[in-house]
């Protein structure tokens, strides 16, 4: 079983992950998600996660302090090193390859930043550290978020649903974008056939599967040639 911890200042974000497909499969004990506040870490009366940054500039940094406790402390009570994922807008792209690498390990630990980012010697410890498996910095896309948090919750879900059990038809996993063929996917319809004035397309209702599947090819290939010609 795949187990999850996430760091951050607001536990509350993630209540979500008890919904749906990832709660049912927290209660399959197919992956354990465990949340944990930052400030729990801290020591002083305002529990204070932020200061001012060196060399100046806006905003705040997150201290490194409550990280280097909080961390240490998952550390210490893993069964065996697990990897770090830093989300930031400078890391490189969270992926559907990077999500399948995820799904595969035994431990994961989310460190949702927020202000101006994580003190950057947080990463740089735990890059030295032979008892952590791996430190990744990656990001969600190239537009600006407030904190990891969001950034966290998606790649929960984009992982947690490619543990085996968690999906209730694998078939449908394989078919989609983003998987092996790297093209968006084809368009979908049910009934009724007719939609205020909008028929299915009639090969659909064809029953001849090797024609069906040459159309839902041919669209898929148009289909990302339009939108999205660099997957191409
Ligand atoms: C992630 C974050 C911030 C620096 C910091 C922590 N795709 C993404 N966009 N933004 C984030 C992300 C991911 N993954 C992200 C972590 C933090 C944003 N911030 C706010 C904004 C601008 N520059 C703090």
């Amino acid at each position: 079983m795949i187990k999850i911890d996430v760091i951050t200042i607001f536990p509350d974000y993630f209540a979500p992950l008890s919904l749906s497909l990832l709660g049912k499969a927290q209660d399959k004990s197919l992956l354990e998600i465990a949340v944990h506040d930052l400030r729990d870490y801290t020591h002083d009366v305002h529990r204070t996660v932020d200061d001012t940054p060196y060399g100046g500039g806006a905003g705040m940094v997150m201290k490194p302090e409550p990280w280097g406790e909080a961390l240490d402390a998952l550390i210490a009570k893993a069964s065996e090193p697990p990897t770090i994922v830093f989300p930031t807008p400078a890391g490189e792209l969270f992926t559907q390859t990077r999500a399948g690498s995820l799904a595969s390990l035994s431990q994961v630990i989310f460190a949702c930043g927020r202000y101006e980012g994580i003190d950057a010697r947080v990463v740089e410890h735990y890059r030295a550290r032979q008892d952590v498996a791996q430190v990744l910095e990656v990001s969600l896309g190239d537009y600006v978020l407030n904190g990891g948090e969001v950034a966290v919750l998606a790649m929960i879900e984009a992982l947690g649903r490619l543990i085996p059990g968690v999906i209730g038809n694998p078939e449908s996993l394989a078919e989609e974008s983003h998987g092996t063929d790297g093209l968006l996917e084809y368009p979908v319809y049910t009934k009724p056939p007719v939609f205020r004035d909008l028929a299915v397309p009639e090969v659909l209702t064809s029953g001849n599967h090797a024609k069906i599947a040459a159309w839902r090819a041919g669209r898929a290939r148009e289909i990302t040639q339009d939108r999205r010609p660099d997957l191409l």
